[in-house]
Order: structure tokens, then sequence, then C-alpha cells
């Protein structure tokens, strides 16, 4: 059997997968030997082939306009042209790229050679300005270099870990058992600072239930009396850092006295002790950040305050201290490195006369940008403005993923020439392509990625590539081409590789503090990236590559590091306000395009929905599963299912960021998210907005199933996608109802399908033609329910035939019939496990078990089952 050693397509943990080549098929595992994972691997990674082939994926380039099937050599030219116009009438500036974590190393390179070097233009920006660029920011000012000091292994020695808004255990599930079993084997402490008392918080030694946006208060004020306290080591402040008094006078400023922050914060003065004792008494200690510290207005500021507190203790670049921030994507390193930012040129260069220099001689190229270019909500703003003329996206799906997507779509519908490569169509941007690409998938492209710990690693493709499509840096680099801009002429992934990696060679020669070198790499020959194995950077034969920064030298011209002076930015809050927290679920990833269609990862988060204490709910007079609205003071709204969850402070919504367009109208987070800013880092304050909640009595809900509603009017949608067929759940004002019906030139008849209308109890089924429905508030409660457990149409009818008839699950709303109806389909031996896997059936609180068991002993008695199974054996073998 042949191995396939390649990474994972999801977290930026960026764990090794071993791919089995079988005749019979293919299977994977996690890769023993790679220092990520040593052979684990979590939920989505271990489905991964799973979710192959993808439905909707893109094979062909094809223009949207006239849904017209093109040749590569069309696409490649209309592209060529189009963007040489553009720069020629209105300027290198009215050109972009929107690029992504999810590129390879060796796509970003180029994407970003073509702009930067050859365009003229840095409008080069992607979606890691919504997820690292805080972090990036603050690595900047704190160190002079956007570098993660710190490794895997700091989490395996640490005393004290300290999560600062991550719910690792759902978004970096590997790295979280792994600061599990070690502080099983060391004891050491885990801390969790978030508002929600997460999968994560709820294994914490200590769960800070910090107000949302107060992380800044809360390390200030841990900064200010650790700064006071023997914790300081005095020789590394003087030798190694600058501006610590600074930082401390400016503080004083606005940090007056502790139990006004603590309040603000929400944190009482007993847990801020403990938390201070926790810092102050521990040599090692570990605090790692994600989306709670980087989406925030206070992003850059916050994860300085945490650095401040570190440096204090010389604790960076230690085993087991410092901080570590971690990356979402399973390329948001790789892509930093390259310098994929519009605030970057590349390779860890700005924008000075000294690396533009540098750069233009070593492309080399005549018309390197000189200055930063747009950040993603201003490129996408200029877009909206009629500024940008042609915009090429590549990997990620910013009209959903974007704050205010109603701009982000605006902006999309007003560029003249929008190009999308991805390996979906059926994507909120695709949809408003002019020309779409099909780019290889996880298993059919090679090339590199780079997880949190500066670890590269081999992507090695197992499957050929589905139709027509291609890598993304061979689209990038056959435009640069036939737009006529030498130097792109790549026979393969290694060769732009050893150029990347050559560059960063030239960048440290000339900048010797930099840490970013993979100078080991310059001459790597094709046949030893073929077989490389996972490597941490620096690359260069004698530095130690595992911890950056442990003499003290930093990348900064004087060397040293900076306490950098925190500024507060708040925003205002009124009495009726929700704070709406959103975020990742469990087994889903991002838009959804690549794991939405995956039974066995959509049952943990069904459908869209918002979680609200269940006091918010009471208060608002909204009953658990009703459907609600969502609004900001821009007016922007959504309509989505409210579900109880006690995890939550009372002032709190949460909402995943998952469901789009796709499935949905009406019903997207980001339709209600601003796009307010972080100013230094501008990446947008996805977290903490403030948000309006209220029931809703003016609408009804329905199921409908055996055919699209999409022509129908309706207020909220969201289009179920069961393994194999759809159906599609609905809510239409009341007076649109008839309307509803008769607005089909079907004849509606109410029938009497399966049930009748008892007095509210039960379903009431409207026949029209061959779309059904269902409409009526109880029915369809429990219709929400069943339709979750039903893979096909007609499982989902024998389900609802079965309805009336008393609840014996409640969790999931199921009755004895159908418990019943559903248990003669099963064997004896599989029949409590067939029920529960089809109905849900005891699988929420489990407290209906006993009853479930009663009714199987009671309907299908032993001695009548042998004799059905021993007649069914029989008749089987004849
Ligand atoms: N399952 C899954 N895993 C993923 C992804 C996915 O889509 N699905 N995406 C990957 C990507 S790209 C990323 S960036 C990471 C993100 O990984 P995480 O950052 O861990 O994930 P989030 O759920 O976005 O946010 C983390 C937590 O921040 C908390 N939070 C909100 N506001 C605040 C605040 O003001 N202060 C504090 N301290 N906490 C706050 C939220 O309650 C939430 O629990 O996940 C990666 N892993
Ligand atoms: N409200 C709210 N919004 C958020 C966040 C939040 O916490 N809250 N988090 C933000 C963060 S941290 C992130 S990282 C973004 C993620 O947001 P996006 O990047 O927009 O989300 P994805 O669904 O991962 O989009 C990736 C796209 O690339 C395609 N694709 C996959 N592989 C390839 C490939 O090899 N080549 C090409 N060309 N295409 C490919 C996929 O089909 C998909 O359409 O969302 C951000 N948006
Ligand atoms: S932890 Fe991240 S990289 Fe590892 S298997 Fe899970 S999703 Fe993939
Ligand atoms: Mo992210």
């Amino acid at each position: 059997m042949k191995q396939i050693q390649t990474n994972c397509a999801y977290c930026g943990v960026g764990c090794g997968i071993q791919v089995q080549i079988g005749a019979n098929g293919h299977s994977l595992k996690g890769d023993a030997d790679h220092t990520a994972n040593f052979g684990r691997l979590c939920q989505k990674g271990e489905r991964l082939l799973e979710t192959l082939p993808l439905p909707h994926a893109l094979r062909y380039p094809r223009l949207t306009a006239t849904d017209e099937t093109i040749s590569w050599l069309h696409a490649t030219q209309l592209i060529a042209d189009t963007f040489s116009e553009a720069i020629q009438q209105y300027g290198s500036d009215s050109v972009a790229f929107y690029l992504s974590g999810q590129l390879l190393t060796e796509d970003y390179y180029v994407a970003n050679k073509l702009a930067k070097g050859y365009w003229g233009t840095a409008n080069v920006d992607t979606n890691s300005r919504l997820c690292m660029s805080s972090a990036v920011s603050a690595h900047l000012r704190a160190f002079g270099e956007d570098v993660v000091p710190g490794c895997y292994q700091d989490f395996d020695v640490a005393k004290v870990i300290v999560l600062v808004g991550a719910n690792t255990a759902w978004t970096h599930p590997v790295l979280f058992q792994r600061i599990l079993r070690a502080r099983e084997s060391r004891g050491s402490k885990l801390v969790v600072i978030d508002p929600r008392r997460t999968a994560t918080a709820r294994q914490a030694d200590l769960h800070i239930a910090i107000k949302p946006g107060k992380d800044l208060q809360l390390f200030s004020l841990l900064f200010r009396h650790l700064a006071v306290s023997d914790a300081v080591k005095q020789e590394y402040v003087n030798t190694h850092t600058s501006g610590l008094d600074n930082a401390l006078t400016k503080l004083a400023g606005w940090l007056k006295d502790d139990g006004s922050v603590l309040k603000q914060c929400g944190v009482s003065e007993p847990v801020f002790a403990q938390l201070l004792a926790l810092y102050r008494d521990n040599e090692e200690v570990v605090t790692a950040s994600c989306m709670g510290v980087n989406q925030s207005l206070n992003g850059t500021d916050t994860t300085n305050a945490i650095i401040n507190c570190h440096l204090l203790k010389g604790h960076i670049g230690k085993p087991g201290c410092g901080f570590f921030s971690l990356t979402g994507q399973p390329n948001a390193m790789g892509g930093r490195e390259v310098g994929g930012l519009a605030t970057q040129l590349a390779n860890h260069m700005g924008f000075s006369e000294k690396e533009h220099r540098l750069l233009s001689e070593f492309w080399p190229a005549s018309n390197v940008a000189t200055r930063p270019g747009l950040s993603a909500v201003d490129l996408f703003q200029a877009m909206a403005d009629g500024k940008i003329k042609a915009v090429w996206i590549l990997a990620t799906n910013p009209a959903a993923s974007m704050p205010d997507v109603a701009l982000v779509r605006k902006a999309l519908q007003t560029c003249p020439f929008v190009v999308v490569s991805d390996i979906s169509q059926d994507t909120d941007t695709a949809k408003l392509a002019d020309l779409l690409l099909p780019a290889q998938g996880w298993s059919e492209k090679s090339g590199t990625t780079t997880n949190s710990e500066r670890t590269i690693t081999r992507q090695r493709p197992f499957l050929n590539a589905a139709g027509e499509a291609r890598a993304d840096w061979q689209m990038v680099c056959d435009v640069a081409t036939a737009m006529g801009y030498p130097g792109f002429h790549y026979r393969n992934e290694a060769d732009i590789f050893r150029e990347f990696a050559a560059l960063s060679a030239k960048v440290v020669s000339e900048f010797p503090g930099k840490q970013l070198d993979l100078s080991g790499f310059a001459d790597i020959t094709e046949a030893e990236y073929a077989s490389m194995q996972p490597q941490q950077w620096p690359v260069n034969g004698y530095t130690d590559n595992r911890r950056l920064y442990a003499d003290g030298v930093f990348s900064t011209e004087d060397g040293r590091a900076s306490f950098v002076v925190p500024k507060v930015v708040v925003q205002a809050v009124s009495s009726d306000d929700l704070i709406l927290l959103s975020g990742r679920s469990r087994d889903q990833w991002h838009t959804r395009s690549r794991t939405g269609h995956v039974a066995a990862l959509t049952s943990h988060e069904p459908q869209p929905c918002v979680f609200a204490h269940s006091q918010t709910l009471t208060d608002r007079q909204i009953v658990a599963g009703q459907l609600v609205r969502i609004s900001n003071s821009n007016g922007q709204q959504l309509i989505v299912q409210a579900l109880a969850d006690d995890d939550l402070q009372p002032d709190q919504l949460f909402m995943s960021i998952h469901w789009t367009g796709r499935e949905t109208a009406n019903a997207s987070v980001n339709l209600l998210l601003d796009s307010r800013r972080d100013l230094c880092s501008k990446q947008p304050a996805f977290k903490g907005q403030c948000v309006k909640l209220s029931p809703i009595n003016d609408l009804m809900q329905g199921i409908a199933w055996g055919e699209s509603i999409d022509n129908l009017p309706y207020d909220y949608r969201f289009e179920q996608r069961l393994p194999q067929a759809s159906c599609y759940h609905f809510a239409v004002a009341k007076t649109q109802l008839t309307g509803l019906a008769n607005g089909l030139s079907w004849q509606v008849q109410q029938v009497d399908v399966h049930c009748q209308l008892k007095a509210g109890k039960i379903v009431s089924i409207h026949l029209v033609s061959s779309l059904r429905i269902a409409i009526d508030k109880e029915a369809v409660s429990r219709l929400i329910g069943l339709s979750i457990n039903a893979n096909t149409i007609t499982q989902l009818e024998q389900l609802v035939k079965a309805g009336d008839s008393p609840l014996v699950c409640v969790c999931k709303g199921v009755t004895r019939e159908q418990v019943i109806t559903v248990g003669h389909s099963f064997a004896p031996a599989s029949r409590l496990e067939g029920i529960q896997q089809l109905t849900g059936c005891g699988t929420g609180c489990g407290s209906c078990r006993g009853e479930l068991l009663s009714i199987l002993e009671a309907e299908f008695p032993k001695t009548s089952e042998t004799q059905a199974v021993s007649t069914g054996e029989a008749s089987h073998g004849n």
C-alpha cells in the first residue's frame, strides 16, 4: 500500500497526515512523526476524506454572465487584458488581489510578487486581516518583526497556561488535548479567559468570565502589579528592552484604581489576586490568545499588554514561557511570511527605501510598490465606491466572512471585473463573480504551509485534479506571463519555494536582526523538496530554531524589545444592548464550503441559531426554539432561532459564523456586524458588537419539502440539506401566507396526508403540487426536531407520519409512535441503536432512556421477535 505524507487542510495547529492509497479506496491517519500532532487528529481532520468529492465542485473556467465554460487560454488572456487595461486607464491602484490563509506559500508568493512587483500596487490583502493582523501588528511593535518566538513544546513544560479569547477545545483540538495531557502529567494549571463558559473554559482550573472587550484593562492592571513585584527581571529589562518607565507612567493615567478597573472587567478581587499570583510566582507561564483578543477594537494593544507582562519577567523564547499567538488557518503564517498583507512588502519587509531597493533588485522588478495598499475593509469600501476596476479573489469567501457583508456584496456587484478562484461554485462570493476559476483542492495540490509554531509542512496531492482544476500559483503565473512580465516561468512549486527561500537569505544578509531565514532551503533540489520533512524555521543550519529571541536580542534596530503603551478604545453600550460574540462551532469550517455536506459534521449545529441566557429569553418573552430578530443601531437585522445557553452571561449572545447566503436568507451573522476596526491593525472587531434581541410574533414558521421554495416570498429561509434531499425552513408574514399558496399556479388542497389538525397538537400539512408545507407553531418545532435526524424525504415523512402520539424524548421531540414505527425497520439487535440514530431519541439529556426501553419491551416482545428473525433469516437463506 502506498502512503502519502501530507497535512491537514484546516486549522493552524498544522497536523501531519498519512494517507494510505488502497486499491479499494483510501484511508487516513495522523502522522506519528509530525511534531504538531504525533499521530493525533481531531474530528475534522479525521473526516477529511469524507468531504470528497465536493458537491458543486468547480471544474472548468466559467464566465458567469453567459454561464459559458471557457478554456484556460481564454480565461488567462481575459484576466491579463482586463487587468492591463485597468492599470493603463486608471492606474496601478485600481486593481487588487484578495488572498487567503488557505492558499499555499507558493501561491501566496507569486500573487504578492505579481501585484507588488509588477502591477505596482500593494493592494494585496488577505483574510488574515480578519484573523491575525492584530497579532502581527503587536509582534512588529514589540519585537520589530512578526515572529512567534515559542513552540508547542512550551505548552508541555509550562506550569501555567492561560488561554485568552480562545476556544481551543473546539478550534485547535489537537493542541488542546496536548495541554490537557501536560496538565495531567505535570499538574500544570489551565486558566481560560473568555466571557462564555466554553467547552475550553469548562475544563479549566480557573475560568475568568471577563466582560467582552475588557482584556486590555485586565492585562494592563496585571502588568502594573507585576511591575512592582519581585517577578521583574531587572537586568533583562535594563539590557534587552526599552520603554518600561514610559509605559508605566502613561498607564497610571487611566488605570486609576484597581476596584473600578476590575469592576469594568467583571472580575472579582480574589480572582484577580489568584491570576496575579500565578503570573508572579511561576517561572513558566505561557499566555496564548486567539480571536477573542485579535478581533476587537483593542486587539493590538491587548496583545501588547500581554507581551508586556512576559517581557517584564524576561520570559520570551525560554522553555515553557512567553506569549503565543495561535494562528487560525493552515497557512495563515505562510501568508505573513511572504508578505501577503497590504501593510507589508514581502518576506517580513516594510516599505523603507532600503527594503524597496532590495526587492527591486532581487526579483528584479521595476515597478515595486512604494507604499502600503488598502487593507480588507478599505479595499471593499473602495470597490463599492467604484475605485477598484478589477479584483482577483483566491481561496476566501468575503461575501460571507467580511463584516457588513451587504456592503461587500454591493462592492462585488459594483466592481466591473471580479475573478474568483475556488474549489466550489456554491459560495456567496462565487455567485457574484464574473469569471470563475477552478482551483485544485487539498487532495490535489502541492506546496507548503507553515503552522502556528513556524513548522513548514509539505502538502502532497494524492488524487488527480477534477476536471481542469489548476494550482492557484499556476493560474497566477500564467496571467503574469500573459501580461508580459518576466520572472514567472516556474517549472513547478519547488522552483517558487526555492526563490522564496533565497529571498529570505538575501533579506537576513542585509537586515541581520531578521528571524525569517530559510537560507538552508535556497538551493533545495526537486528531490529534496519532494521528500521534505516538517521543519521549523529559521532553517539556516546554525540557529536553534525551536525558540527565538532566547538571547534577548530582538529584530528592532537597537535589538531591544519594546514595552508598548496601550490606549483604551471603548464602545458605548446602552442598557438594553446585548453583546454579540460570534465565533466557531466545533465541527464546521468557516463558510461550510468544505464541511457543510458531511452529515457527521452537521449534527452539532444543524441550523442557524443564536444562543442566549435563559433569563435573557424569559425577560423578552421568548420561548427557546422560537424565531427572533437581532438588530443593530445601523438598522441591519437578521432572523434566527433562539436557543437557551446558560454558559453565557445574561447580557451576551453567541452565534456561529458558519451560516451564509448559501443555505439561509437573512440569518448570517455578518449581515449584522459592522466594519469597525482596531485602528492599529485594521482588523475588524467582529467580537463584542452591541445588538438588540426581540421575539418575532408576526411571522408564521413553516417547513417545506419536495421542491425548492426559492420563488416564494419569505422573511427567513434556511435550506436544510439532508444527505439525499433538502427541506426548507421558512418564515413568512401571516398576511403573505395565502399569497404563498396562491402565488403558485398549482392547486392548493388541504389534504389529510398523514395526520390531521387536532387541537393544535399536530402537523397541518398542505399539499401544493409536489411541495409539502407544514405550518403550525407546535407542528413546526416538532418537525424541526425530526428533520434534523432524517436522511431522506421518505424518512422524514415516516417520522412525520408517526407524529401524533405522546412525547417520549423531550429534547429531540420524539413520540411513542415514532419509536414504534422506526423500530419496525430494524432487526432486534440493532433496534435501539437504529431508533436513536434515526430519531435522536434518548441522545439529548438521556433521561427518557428508561421509557424508551420499556416501550421496546412492550411493543417488541422477545418471543415474537425471535420467530420473526428466524423466519426472516430462513427466507433470506432461500
Ligand atoms: N471548528 C473550527 N475550528 C477552527 C475554525 C473553524 O472555522 N472551525 N477556524 C480556524 C480559524 S481561521 C481561526 S482564526 C481560529 C479561531 O479560534 P478561536 O479564537 O478559538 O475561535 P472563536 O470561536 O472565533 O473565538 C474564541 C473565543 O473568543 C471569545 N471572546 C469573544 N469576545 C471576547 C473578549 O472580549 N475577550 C475574551 N477573552 N474572549 C472573547 C468567544 O466567546 C470565543 O469563545 O479557529 C480555527 N479553528
Ligand atoms: N462574524 C465573524 N466573521 C468572521 C470571523 C469571526 O470570528 N466572526 N472570523 C474571521 C476569520 S478569523 C477568518 S480566517 C475568516 C474566514 O473566512 P473565509 O476565508 O471567507 O472562509 P472559508 O469558508 O474558509 O473560505 C475559503 C474559500 O476557499 C475555498 N478553497 C478551499 N481550498 C482552496 C484552494 O486550495 N484554492 C482556492 N482557490 N480556493 C480554495 C473554499 O471553497 C472557500 O470558498 O472569517 C472571518 N469572519
Ligand atoms: S487540530 Fe486542526 S490541523 Fe489538527 S486535525 Fe484538527 S483541524 Fe486538522
Ligand atoms: Mo481565522
